[in-house]
């Protein structure tokens, strides 16, 4: 409760600092470590969503920051809490994603003494975040936290950890507030446009590959229109499909995991390769084989928002350091004395014959055809959120994500992550259709914040590709050793009964021509709901089986 003497704890400080810093959501598991901030949140406009497990919250929590470019917030206790909120610490990192997460810690006269739960947040956390701090002296608490929420959202995105000492945040104090934050745009100078301009002009075969963060849907727009003025073939990397609408005739395809070999052998024979956002990582680098290191062979334009990351691996023929939304905006007001032509029209062909239909797959129900039914019959602003197994792979191909930030999942790979995703997405758009697809040992990672859904009483239908393993290291298992499975077995609960347990809606899909029923009956029943699809385990990807890798891999070893 608030005093009457004029001074605020250090908690209410600092709560009061999220409000003037924009926030209105925070996911938190409670400890006895920051109840003065739990006190507080009584008091705010917050809206708090208490989760099941840390890695769910700070997962939440990064989803946010994810859409709307501004640090997510996320609280947790000491020592265990932290450790389990790492989860979604890697994966804004990774993702260069703005997070702020919050850890209560032990009195400051008890420090290492190694006190209950004590960690040192700056060592366990230092290569993994940004910035990882601990305030001792609450006057300095506006001052801290505006630098976390700079630090975490500009450059190149990502996490702080800011420790709370316990008695500090009870301590009563008279100080001024910070000045609200803002992300910090760093534009292209003039003599950088002049040379992409002339270089692009300059190209026969150009290729445009989106990825990273600092998006939003105008400078989504701006580069499409840009795109089409000049039919330059635009494509995603792995996991950013949204950066661009994949129903527009520039649209290239998906830079990920099994890409379309024709995309490949496009972006191999293009002339300039400009990478717009993004990092080229292992995934969109093909393992780092799609170029050379440091000087790639092609003309290689990196447009990145963090100066450290030009010229990391790739050592680029033009380094402009940006934000995709001030770089696509400078796009619109670029001049050419001889335009630019691109071979969009061609890199579309090549998209659209690869993931127009759905491929054979053995079993009743066709993964591929439940993603091509969605596509045709999702609303345009449906945001569709997952983790990571196999089954991404249909959702890559057969997708086609229209807006930004319309697809919420981790380029880190991270299982687990579609659940609390959906939690987030539907705490923030309530009027918005959320759709969760997992994989059934996807699913189990955070499953348990299907309890936070029917808390919250947030209606998003979760369809689970049940094919009872985890199906990618089975996978690369029979790759590497084939015939010799070892601990990626899975004996599943009945998931539409784990629903109703939860008080959400429950149903399996055994044939495809069943799911739309079923589907719709989720969405009808208002509830959270799992709509289970029974996948034959044989049905490895889009296009191969294990009989087929297993029968490859044999006889590549005789
Ligand atoms: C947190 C985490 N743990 C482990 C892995 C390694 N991993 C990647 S995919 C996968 C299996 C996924 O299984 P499932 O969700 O059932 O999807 P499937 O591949 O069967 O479609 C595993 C264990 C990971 N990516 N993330
Ligand atoms: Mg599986």
């Amino acid at each position: 409760m608030r005093g009457k003497d004029n001074l605020r704890s250090a908690a209410e400080v600092l709560v009061d600092q999220l409000s003037i810093h924009g926030v209105r959501h925070v996911f938190c598991v409670p400890g006895e470590s920051y109840l003065a901030v739990l006190d507080a949140f009584h008091d705010s406009d917050l809206a708090v969503t208490v989760c099941r497990q840390e890695g769910g919250a700070a997962m939440m929590a990064e989803a946010i920051g994810k859409v709307t470019g501004r640090p997510g917030v996320c609280f947790v206790t000491r020592g265990p809490g932290a450790t389990n909120a790492s989860h979604g610490i890697h994966i804004a990192k990774q993702d260069s994603t703005p997070l702020v997460l919050f850890v209560g810690q032990v009195a400051r006269d008890m420090r290492e003494r190694e006190a209950f739960q004590e960690l040192d947040y700056r060592a366990v956390f230092g290569s993994m975040t940004k910035w990882a701090t601990e305030i001792d002296d609450p006057a300095r608490v506006p001052e801290i936290v505006s630098r976390a929420f700079y630090t975490a959202a500009n450059g190149r995105p990502g996490p702080v950890v800011v420790a709370l000492p316990e008695d500090m945040l009870t301590e009563r104090i008279a100080v001024g507030d910070a000045p609200p934050f803002a992300p910090i745009e760093t534009s292209p100078g003039a003599a950088e446009l002049e040379k992409f301009a002339q270089m692009l002009a300059a190209a026969k075969a150009p290729i445009i590959l989106n990825g990273g963060s600092r998006w939003s849907q105008a400078a989504c727009d701006q580069l499409a229109r840009f795109a089409q003025k000049y039919s330059l073939p635009v494509a995603t990397t792995f996991r950013r499909g949204h950066l661009f609408d994949q129903t527009h005739p520039c649209y290239a395809g998906d830079l990920g995991i099994g890409p379309n070999p024709k995309l490949l052998a496009r972006i191999k024979t293009a002339d300039l390769v400009i990478v717009l956002g993004g990092r080229l990582g292992e995934l969109p680098s093909q393992a780092y084989t799609l170029f050379d290191i440091p000087r790639p062979q092609t003309t290689f334009v990196h447009v990145h928002p963090g100066a450290e990351e030009l010229g990391r691996v790739y050592s680029p023929h033009l380094a402009i350091n940006a934000t995709p939304t001030a770089f696509a905006a400078a796009l619109e007001k670029l001049e050419f004395a001889r335009a630019p032509q691109g071979e969009a029209a061609a890199a579309n062909a090549d998209y659209r014959e690869w993931t127009e239909k759905p491929t054979e797959q053995p079993g009743a129900v066709n993964f591929g055809a439940v993603m091509v039914w969605l596509r045709e019959n999702l609303p345009a602003d449906a945001i569709l959120c997952n983790g990571a197994g196999n089954y991404a792979a249909w959702i890559h191909r057969f997708f086609r994500f229209r807006r930004f930030a319309q697809h919420i999942a981790p380029a880190s790979g991270s299982m687990g992550y579609g659940v609390p995703a959906a939690v987030a997405m539907k705490r923030l758009y309530p009027e918005r259709t959320v759709i969760c697809l997992a994989g059934d040992g996807d699913f189990l990672m955070n499953g348990q914040e299907f309890a936070t859904a029917v808390q919250y009483d947030l209606p998003f239908t979760t369809i689970i590709v049940d094919n009872g393993m985890y199906g990618t290291i089975r996978m690369h298992q029979e790759r590497e050793y084939p015939g010799r499975i070892s601990a990626t077995e899975l004996r599943n609960p009945d998931f539409p009964a784990y629903a109703r347990a939860f008080g959400g809606f429950g149903v399996s899909v055994e044939r495809t021509e069943d799911f739309p029923e079923a589907f719709k009956a989720a969405q009808a029943s208002g509830k959270p709901a799992i709509v289970r699809l029974a996948i034959d385990p044989e049905a490895i990807t889009p296009t191969m089986t294990i009989a087929k890798i297993r029968a490859k891999s044999l006889a590549e070893k005789r």
